[in-house]
């Protein structure tokens, strides 16, 4: 059933590595900040069982952006580009959240207020925000994202200046086009988002903050579109910006400064990180993109960040002046999906999200959404780009 199969058909001495690697891993990361939560746990229900699969419903949107899972209150939160959809853990629908005439993207689950923080664009008005959903709130079908009180918007400056920035110096800004030499770093606006802890810690180390990863156009004839570029905000003072949103006229209330931008050399891709998540199994972050077309570069899907590598202060490539910024150390790149959804459940199981085309009996196209749980096999050095270190469950 699943395209990507890896340990199947692993000679033995393959799956020996696997395991030493697995095992290995296993030990490092029950860190002590780990063992604080399952102290504090004890004595707490357990938390529900996670199926195989879950699906999301079908939905007469665009594609499948992102998913977020709740799993203390068993939930799961699906983007579908134009809607949020709240499911329980059986994939029955609790609630929708509508009318969005942007471009919702990629999500995450804020554990520390239970909310929803979600990537929105508006590249005609040259706008775009972290949309945040007070998903508690969210308990019917057909809410609507402006008028019912579950949505709160705050604006990204910075996203704005580096995407509208006149690269050529003609005057002109060319808009949403990618056959440009405008938008700094080829951004097109943001898609991936994860809380997670500061580059270069773990788990538990400091406090967690939001990434937001950049779109970046699809462009192979210019040099300075080769990094994801990820910014930093620590979300704890973000309620003096929250500003509930009215699209006719998108306020830009919001923080001036980012707490940290940073890039990953993996070459150009399309758009950009379409889903960006911290795993707490590997301590590392992923990094799901549509693969990208430029000679010189592997142009892989899906890459890792090494989460417990400092960012160095180094040359950002191929700027048209001179340069510099945090580097993060791209440790692995192979074929992978996850770009319509990709989500960490901390103990080394994934959701993968995907969504397919399909027409109902009323002849209305909907996109169903649906995840499928994964497991971490591990990954030798070396190993081919075609062996994802990622199994299906279902399969054995
Ligand atoms: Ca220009
Ligand atoms: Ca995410
Ligand atoms: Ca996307």
């Amino acid at each position: 059933m699943s395209r990507y199969n890896v340990s199947e058909e692993a000679p033995m001495m393959r799956k020996l590595a696997v395991l030493a690697v697995l095992s290995g891993l296993l030990l490092t990361t029950v860190t002590p900040a780990v063992a604080a939560v399952a102290e504090e746990d004890r004595g707490r229900p357990p938390l529900p069982a996670l199926p195989n699969e879950i699906n999301g419903g079908a939905w007469p949107t665009s594609h499948l952006q992102g998913v977020a899972v709740d799993r203390e209150k068993g939930f799961m939160y699906w983007s579908f580009t134009q809607m949020l959809v709240k499911t329980d853990l059986r994939g029955d629908v609790i609630g929708t959240v509508e009318g969005l005439t942007g471009h919702l993207g990629d999500l995450d689950l804020n554990p520390r207020d239970g909310r929803v923080y979600g990537s929105l664009e508006y590249k005609a008005e040259e706008a775009f925000y972290i949309a945040i959903f007070d998903v508690r709130k969210v308990d019917r079908v057909g809410m609507n994202a402006e008028r019912d009180g579950v949505m709160t918007a705050v604006y990204l400056p910075e996203v704005v200046e580096d995407f509208t920035a006149d690269m050529d110096g003609d005057g002109h800004f060319d808009g949403d086009t990618g056959d440009t030499a405008d938008h700094r770093y080829g951004c097109s606006g943001i898609d991936g988002v994860a809380f997670g802890p500061g580059f270069g810690k773990r788990s538990g180390q400091g406090r967690d903050t939001l990434k937001v990863a950049y779109g970046v156009y699809s462009n192979t004839e210019r040099t300075d579109n080769d990094h994801q570029v990820i910014l930093e905000y620590d979300v704890r003072d973000w309620r003096r910006y929250e500003r509930p949103l009215s699209q006719a006229a998108p306020h830009h209330s919001g923080p001036s400064r980012t707490d940290g931008k940073f890039f990953a050399y993996t070459g150009n891709t399309r758009y950009g990180v379409q889903n960006l998540e911290y795993d707490p199994h590997t301590g590392d972050w992923f990094l799901a993109v549509y693969e990208g077309a430029k000679a010189g570069f592997p142009n892989y899907s899906f890459f890792v960040v090494d989460g417990t590598a400092r960012p160095v202060r180094g040359e950002i490539k191929g700027q048209p002046e001179r340069e510099r910024g945090e580097l993060l150390k791209v440790s692995d790149g192979f074929d992978f999906h996850g770009q319509y959804g990709f989500e960490a459940l901390g103990d080394g199981t994934y959701y993968v999200a995907d969504s397919v085309r399909v027409v109902g009996p009323d002849g209305v196209a909907r996109q169903e959404g649906f995840a499928e749980k994964y497991r971490w096999t591990g990954r030798s050095a070396g190993a081919e780009r075609d062996r994802p270190p990622f199994s299906p469950v279902a399969a054995g």
